[in-house]
């Protein structure tokens, strides 16, 4: 069953690189226009209530326009299992697609190590979940995160810079240049893509921003 009611969502200024675009802060529900697939549920989170995203769970919602003008996306993480323990699976925190289901924006535990990877593209086809080329793409280095605690995970993408970078626990851990970037709004998955390669994890207090004009 799943307890998620619907209630307010976000929708600040879209002018604004302060105000967010797109928030959920999980307290008692999920935030109006996300849905759901499988049975995430409301746990205790990093401040107060956040949602778990276990086997078969995934929730996603629509991107904001200002997406493809760049972004700052943030949220918390927590795995109930070391990350030790979590080597050989892949582990989705944020995926991002578009209508032809190509794979735009990854932010990911690759499988078979322990670092996050993020990495964007524009278009053309589904390029796996490999990145190259002049894609952005970066990875975190090793993450050695025990069992039950709480990280920082945020993305910060801007197009006419040619430049993002990946920061952990509040510091930046990787940066990236590249001409690629995704070219539509599409659907944002957390923790999940299409409930697959789930997070295994709880999130909180996920934030999107739009970049600075
Ligand atoms: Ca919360």
């Amino acid at each position: 069953m799943n307890v998620f009611t619907v209630v307010a969502l976000c929708m600040a200024s879209l002018v604004s690189g302060q105000h967010p675009v797109l928030e959920a802060d999980f307290e008692s529900s999920l935030p109006r226009g996300w849905h759901t697939i499988g049975m995430p549920r409301l746990v205790d989170g990093h401040r107060g209530r956040g949602v778990l995203i276990d086997r078969g769970d995934a929730i996603y919602v629509q991107a904001p326009a200002t997406l493809t003008n760049g972004f700052e996306i943030e949220m918390w993480v927590m795995h109930r299992a070391e990350m030790a323990d979590l080597h050989f699976r892949e582990l989705v925190y944020l995926y991002h697609d578009t209508e032809d289901l190509a794979n735009r924006i990854c932010l990911k535990k690759r499988i078979g190590t322990d670092e996050i990877l993020f990495a964007m593209s524009d278009g053309g086809p589904a390029k796996g979940h490999e990145f190259a080329g002049d894609w952005y793409a970066m990875t975190s280095g090793p993450l050695q995160w025990p069992a039950g605690t709480w990280h920082h995970l945020r993305i910060v993408a801007d197009p006419a810079a040619g430049r993002a970078s990946l920061h952990i626990d509040g510091e930046q851990v990787a940066t990236a240049e590249g001409s690629q970037f995704p070219a539509a709004a599409g659907t944002l998955w957390l923790g999940s893509w299409s409930g697959r390669s789930q997070a295994m994890a709880a999130f909180d207090d996920f934030t999107l921003r739009a970049v600075a004009d």
